[in-house]
């Protein structure tokens, strides 16, 4: 008698001091979901090693973002002028589970939407939701709606994904040949990407700009490629701290910097985003792995 396929299910359940969190279990991948800036702390596909990266030092309180997994960096990105604190206030609130969906193939959607807080008072009316959808790949959708009636919305959106690898030594990124980008290690300098893998052997900290659809990072210590393929990202952002910012970071490990590399999708800087009133704006990730 052929045996059912396992079934997905949706767990509400409480981790690191309380948090809320989603646990997803589909027959083909698994993930685990904060509450806590709405971030994806882990994904793993069925066979695979983790595809995210967790640094055993992160945080997990109120007014601190998660270090690692794949927080939402929205509505700034980086400190500009003025800003108490870097990467936006959606990847440091509590979000709300709107949804969850089953569909007929396994996989699951969550959908999750930022609450209406003080700290939006700065900003025209606006509505962000934020679906993952869990199955051997995981996809995640940001969408903005300008809820004004009048006035123009201009915003900065980034998924800052950490991805777990073996070895940064053994890591490149490729997909960027071709591309100017602002070096952050240079004052932001633009300069032009000739490499058609991007390798690491000091801290990376670089806006690419006008990201190509496909990126791919080929993980030579676990054997693995990850591809990343977005819609409506015009920025990729591409870091790894080294030594010696990783030893400056308190919610992050002395030596974590050689198991991960942050691929990040979004629209920042000159390429941040404007919606009109009533206007909504979408930004997919999809992100699968195979074997090298
Ligand atoms: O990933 C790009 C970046 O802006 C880096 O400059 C570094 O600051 C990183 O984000 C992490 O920022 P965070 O505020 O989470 O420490």
């Amino acid at each position: 008698m052929n045996t059912p396929e396992p079934i997905s299910r949706v767990e509400p359940t409480t981790r690191q001091d309380g948090m809320p969190v989603l646990e997803v279990a589909t027959p083909r991948g698994m993930a685990e979901i904060h509450r806590h800036g709405a971030t994806v702390t882990h994904f793993q596909k069925t066979g695979e090693a983790p595809l995210l990266f967790l640094s055993q030092c992160s945080r997990f309180e109120a007014g601190s973002p998660i270090r690692g997994g794949i927080p939402i960096c929205f509505p700034w990105f980086g400190q500009p002028e003025g800003r108490a604190f870097m990467h936006g206030y959606a990847r440091i609130t509590q979000w709300e589970v709107e949804a969850v969906g089953y569909e007929p193939n396994g996989a699951v959607k969550v959908r999750l939407r930022l609450p209406h807080g003080e700290q939006d008072a700065a900003f025209p009316p606006f509505a962000l939701e934020y679906t993952v959808t869990i199955e051997e790949a995981l996809t995640l959708e940001l969408r903005v709606t300008n809820q004004s009636p009048d006035a123009p919305f201009e915003f900065e959106e980034c998924l800052h994904t950490y991805f777990h690898v073996g070895d940064i030594e053994q890591v490149t990124v490729g997909g960027l040949k071709g591309l100017h980008y602002l070096d952050r290690l240079a004052g932001s300098e633009r300069k032009h990407e000739t490499q058609a893998a991007v390798q690491f052997a000091s801290e990376v900290d670089r806006i690419y700009l006008e990201a190509p659809p496909k990126l791919e990072v080929r993980d030579a210590a676990l054997g693995r490629r990850i591809r990343i393929e977005t819609l409506n990202a015009r920025c990729a952002v591409v870091w790894n701290p080294w030594i010696n910012k990783a030893r400056a970071m308190p919610d992050f490990g002395d030596d974590e910097y050689r198991r991960m590399v942050c691929v990040e999708s979004g629209n920042v800087g000159s390429l941040r985003r404007v919606l009109q009133p009533g206007e909504s704006s979408h930004l997919t990730v999809r992100l699968s792995s195979a074997p090298l």
